[in-house]
């Protein structure tokens, strides 16, 4: 049993898993050991920051099923395996209980934690490799989220990642997304062609499933109906996915609601495809993106 600090303790979340709620003086966040998953960070002042669905499973075990919202991680595939029609989705780490490493006080504002996930038996199945993941979560005015990744074998290891964000939005008709008007992107809904850059700010009118091919320092998402913007800074990662399933898609999933598409946009922090990693023996990657509100700028 780990110290915890003041702000901090574990309890039983939804389907009775072990969950790590901290409260701040600027917010508040929950983070599963299911999957390291975070599915609340609310500041003080605001309305949650990340959208989680009320269809939502929680379901642990090795393996579980994943918690659709809040911000699921993949690795070490990103959606689909590539030749293995039978492994899950966006590989097992969102899947798997991750260990609470330990969880402090950073000045009067912040409380971090770290949670960690090493190879074992079950991963070694789909994935041949000796890593350790170390997910680390600061949550004060802004939710900072680190993922580092160790090739603690002797050969190789190639692997894709994401923190595949799903951020709470007034309505997603209204939204525009800033920072990525000079990407060119991959567009995952007409058959992966390559598409040029849009030179506008995205707006989401249908199906959206885009792999940008360079990842701004900076996403701003305006939403007028929540009457704020939310500001997706990124660090070690050359991707960013953005996806919204729609009305179609969204009646197909079972974890999500009919009309749920509506609220949620996901902005994705990721190294995926083209831009895979390689980590020699030994070698190390750090990925993080960094989450937070203001007020609609002048347009
Ligand atoms: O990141 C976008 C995406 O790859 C979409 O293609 C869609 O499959 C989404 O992830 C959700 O995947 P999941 O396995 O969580 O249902």
């Amino acid at each position: 049993m780990i110290a915890l600090p003041e702000g901090s303790r574990l309890d039983r979340g939804s389907g009775g898993l072990e969950r790590l709620v901290v409260e701040t003086p600027r917010a508040e966040a929950h983070v599963y050991l299911h999957g390291a998953q975070v599915t609340h960070f609310q500041p003080r002042t605001g309305r949650p920051v990340l959208f989680l669905s009320k269809k939502s499973g929680f379901v642990g075990g090795m393996p579980g099923k994943a918690i659709r919202g809040g911000v699921p991680i993949s690795f070490p595939w990103f959606a689909a395996k590539a030749g293995d029609a039978s492994a899950p989705s966006h590989g097992f780490a969102r899947l798997v209980a991750w260990e609470l490493v330990d969880v402090r006080r950073d000045g009067e504002e912040r409380v971090v934690a770290r949670l960690r996930l090493v190879a074992n038996d079950l991963t070694r199945r789909w994935f041949p490799h000796d890593f350790a993941c170390t997910f680390t979560v600061t949550v004060g005015g802004e939710l900072g989220l680190e993922l580092a990744v160790e090739n603690a074998g002797n050969g190789p290891m190639r692997f894709e990642q994401a923190l595949h964000t799903y951020f709470a939005v007034g309505d997603v008709r209204r939204t525009l997304l800033l920072g990525l008007e000079s990407k060119t992107y991959v567009d995952k809904v007409a058959g992966f062609a390559r598409k040029p850059p849009a030179a506008a700010p995205l707006g989401i009118e249908g199906e959206t499933d885009r792999i940008y091919l360079e990842a701004p320092p900076r996403i701003t998402i305006e939403d007028p109906v929540g009457a704020r913007s939310i500001r997706v800074e990124n660090a070690g990662a050359a991707n960013t996915v953005v996806w919204n399933p729609w009305i179609d898609k969204a009646k197909a999933m079972a974890d999500l609601g009919d009309d749920e598409w509506a609220e949620m946009i996901c902005v994705e922090t990721a190294n995926v495809g083209e831009d895979a990693l390689e980590l020699a023996a030994g070698g190390s990657h750090t990925m993080r993106v960094t989450i937070g509100v203001g007020g609609l700028g002048p347009r």
